[in-house]
């Protein structure tokens, strides 16, 4: 179906009376009456047309065909949850039933809402409602609901038609891009191991299907992203064998009428620490031991210079002991091959795939570096590599000079008056030194591969058009942990989910409730647990958490326990506290809970220090891959960006703190401040979608469900709130203006020009025979429901006429 109406509409007049009858038999709102498709195509017009090749017959039976779908699934559940006009609110279900939509409950209590969720999970319905947001429970084990049947079904399907579903929030975030030529942006929350990188997927999926994209290869392509950079990205935890340890925001761009044609994605602080050390129980990053099995496989370990029977000591821990444990695991090696076609598929070359297996072995090369202690002459102490084996493997893999690395690792240079003076590295130095060029080398080959993602997805200007285009943003970023031992990793991820939550708040709640205020609307104030003196407590210059920890970072003598010490004598907020004075402990109540976190490493992981002399001799190296690793600083925000989001942030939040200074010191506390307002000035630009994740068990386990534990996670996501809110409030403000331009076909004819004023507003409105909806002073204010109305009115109004206009123009015929 063509998507936007022709530039000139013709006059109802000209329909034929036959057409139209046509027409409006497949479109009746009476089901019983509706034709079948095998009758639809007995019909003289169907004839007429078929065996034609254009491009209008194909559309005429897709159109036919999912009207048709739309009827037979939409007639069951039409009944139930509509009366004849579409109303909810006077077809409150009772609680007796299934509901889909937990804001058309009749008693609202976080009770009746766990049990109604507990309900349809047990049906394997693990999808619900809370008016326009979307609430999924983790099945933990594979429902089959994403076939390409349930795929079509949800296309352009009227959201009472079908069961609740991740796919319906990819067919909203698609048809309000399209109807409202405005970018979208769907953002996933949950705890980790809730299912957010499963939802993004779905979602990646989904939406590729709707945007039908003029050729496979870029289908597959888009199809591929996510798997590639969650095997850089993804590792296994405690709580989930492939859970996110970066923030991802993938951006899929299309045409003004809907074709998918590119995708961009962007990364925030993916936890390079896990490079070097992984906590009791955990793993590191998914591609060291895939690339492990895969080149066994190949025969390759040789050449790439990984050792064959001892573990790398990166890859130490606990799962494996030796070598063999991830050389012959199954699992790892089609996984290899699977990313290996993905880096094919998305257009790496061959040469590229090979420096970038060199890179994560120089890696695992280079933590196997070791120091021992030699005390000079003049009693400093100086530090020895002592298994030069593999210093050169590292060096040869690196294109450089074995003698410099080693320099490099065990002396720095210092400048005092001018002049350049060698000092020797303690073996705890070397040590540092060594980590930090495997987290250096780590991080940078993960931003290389995401821009040369970006590169390779970048949308051609031939296939886009002249338009600029439109994009739907999906953000999946870390969820919220709570180990039983907290580091600056946990903090960071924490604070990011903090800002999530209050993005949501500002969304659902505030903004909606001072727009209620404006424009002299009377609607009840709905309480909400606002977590804005948190984030505060963490952003604000200059005494916030992360301010304080900057100024720490910069006094060579400070140390974990100074900066604690300082959190404890300047952050005055409630939401922190010391448990013990004498230790590195400090907790702090996040809206997800409280976390105790220990400062152990603070210091050292904010300042991630990469000695001037590590990059000069990177910079040296043969491998053309390797020096593009050094040269570009991989740092995508930008004053410029920071400014757009505080300008739109603060002029609806009106108290947002603001940022004044530069980026001068790169600290990750700094580098994160940037990346948290760079993420938020992409995401306030598109119109929102949310999709909440639970968890209903802490054991992974499919079939359970602790009340208990989802109890918690509904209070303090405010999913009572959110569904008080979407029942009483008014979620969608349209200026009168933009309302009468995008729906007066409901009500005028096609080429009437209708005043902006109010009444033009209800007229309208009374047409589509909607009620509840206030007019504010220059604003319609509709509820969620509404809108799915309008819009399905005005398609169906839309279509009719462009295909009668078809006809009449003699496509057709
Ligand atoms: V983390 O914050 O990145 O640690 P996520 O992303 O919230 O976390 P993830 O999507 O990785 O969680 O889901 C965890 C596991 O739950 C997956 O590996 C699946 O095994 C399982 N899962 C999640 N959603 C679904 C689903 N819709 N169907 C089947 C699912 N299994
Ligand atoms: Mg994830």
């Amino acid at each position: 179906i063509p998507r936007n109406p022709p530039p000139t509409l013709q006059q109802p007049e000209l329909w034929s009376s036959e057409f139209n009858d046509f027409i409006n038999k497949c479109l009746t709102k009476d089901y019983e009456k509706r034709p079948t498709v095998s009758s639809l195509l007995q019909h003289d017009f169907i004839k007429q047309i078929e065996g034609k090749e254009n491009v209008l017959q194909r559309q005429l039976m897709e159109f036919i065909d999912v009207h048709q779908q739309m009827g037979v699934t939409e007639k069951a559940r039409f009944e139930r949850i509509h009366t004849k006009k579409g109303n909810y609110s006077k077809s409150l279900v009772s609680n007796q039933e299934d509901v889909d939509d937990l804001a058309t409950l009749e008693v609202l209590d976080e009770n009746t809402v766990t049990e109604q969720l507990q309900k349809s999970y047990a049906k394997d319905q693990i999808y619900t409602y809370v008016g326009d947001i979307l609430i999924a429970v983790n099945p933990f084990r594979n429902v089959d609901i994403y076939s390409s049947q349930h795929s079509k079904l949800y296309i352009g399907a009227k959201r009472t038609a079908n069961p609740p579903h991740i796919f319906a929030v990819a067919d909203i975030g698609y048809q309000s891009m399209v109807t409202y030529n405005s970018d979208q942006c769907i953002v996933i929350s949950g705890e980790s191991g809730a299912g957010k990188t499963q939802s993004a997927h779905l979602l990646v999926q989904q939406l590729t299907v709707l945007g039908k994209a003029n050729n496979r290869t870029l289908q597959e392509k888009i199809l591929q992203v996510n798997n590639l950079v969650e095997a850089f990205g993804n590792a296994g935890t405690i709580i989930n064998d492939n859970s996110s340890r970066f923030g991802k925001y993938l951006e899929m761009k299309f045409t003004c009428g809907g074709t998918v044609v590119g995708a961009q994605i962007s990364e925030y602080l993916l936890e390079k620490s896990r490079v070097v050390h992984q906590a009791v129980g955990e793993k590191n990053f998914h591609i060291f031991y895939y690339i492990y099995a895969g080149l066994a496989e190949k025969k390759k370990l040789a050449h790439y210079k990984l050792p064959e029977y001892r573990p790398p000591r990166y890859l130490q821990n606990d799962h494996f002991r030796i070598v063999q444990d991830f050389m012959n695991n199954s699992f790892y090696k089609s996984q290899f091959e699977l990313i290996e076609q993905c880096f094919k598929v998305i257009g790496f070359t061959l040469e590229e795939l090979g420096s970038v297996y060199s890179v994560l072995a120089a890696i695992l090369n280079v933590g196997n570096i070791e120091f021992s202690a030699v005390v000079s002459e003049h009693m400093i102490d100086k530090s020895n590599i002592s298994n030069p084996v593999a210093l050169e493997n590292c060096a040869s893999l690196l294109c450089i000079q074995a003698d410099e690395l080693q320099e490099a690792l065990t002396s720095h240079c210092v400048v005092t008056r001018g002049e350049t003076i060698i000092r020797p590295n303690t073996v705890e130095k070397a040590t540092d030194v060594r980590d930090a060029m495997a987290k250096a080398l780590y991080g940078r080959l993960f931003s290389w591969i995401v821009n040369r993602i970006n590169t390779l997805l970048k949308p051609d200007k031939h296939l886009s058009g002249s338009d600029d285009g439109l994009n739907i943003g999906i953000l999946d970023i870390f969820g919220f942990e709570n180990f039983k031992k907290n580091s600056f990793e946990q903090l960071c991820i924490n604070i990011a989910n903090e800002q999530i939550q209050f993005y949501f708040n500002q969304h659902v709640f505030a903004w909606e409730q001072n727009e209620y205020l404006y424009e002299g609307v009377d609607a009840r104030v709905i309480e909400y647990e606002d977590n804005r003196p948190l984030l505060d407590m963490f952003l604000q210059k200059p005494m916030g958490l992360l301010s304080l920890l900057d100024e720490e970072s910069r006094f060579p003598q400070a140390t974990d326990q100074t900066l604690v010490e300082k959190f404890e004598d300047n952050l005055k907020s409630k939401y922190f506290w010391r448990p013990k004075r004498v230790d590195l402990t400090f907790g702090i109540y996040h809206y997800a809970g409280k976390v105790l976190y220990n400062a152990s490493g603070f210091l050292a992981k904010n300042r991630d220090t990469l000695p001037a002399d590590i990059v000069l001799l990177l910079r040296s190296s043969e491998n053309n891959l390797i020096r593009q690793l050094v040269t570009h600083p991989l740092t995508k925000t930008g004053i410029a960006i920071v400014v757009i989001f505080l300008l739109s942030f603060s002029r609806d939040t009106g108290h947002h703190p603001r940022e004044t200074t530069s980026m001068k010191t790169q600290t990750v506390a700094s580098y994160f401040r940037y990346s948290l307002m760079d993420l938020l000035s992409k995401m306030v630009v598109g119109q929102p979608h949310f999709v909440r994740c639970i968890k209903p068990n802490n054991d992974r386990q499919a079939n359970k469900f602790d009340k208990e534990k989802v109890l918690v996670q509904l209070r303090y996501t405010g999913i009572l709130e959110t569904a008080r809110i979407r029942r009483q409030g008014y979620s969608h403000r349209i200026l009168f203006a933009n309302f009468i331009k995008r729906y007066y076909l409901i009500c005028y004819k096609t080429n009437d020009d209708p005043p902006v004023s109010p009444e033009t507003c209800a007229a309208i409105l009374e047409k589509a025979h909607l009620d509840n909806w206030v007019l504010g002073k220059t604003k319609v204010f509709l509820k969620y429901y509404h809108v799915e109305q309008l819009n399905l009115m005005r398609k169906e109004t839309v279509d009719r006429i462009i295909l009668i206009q078809a006809y009449v123009r003699g496509w057709l015929g």
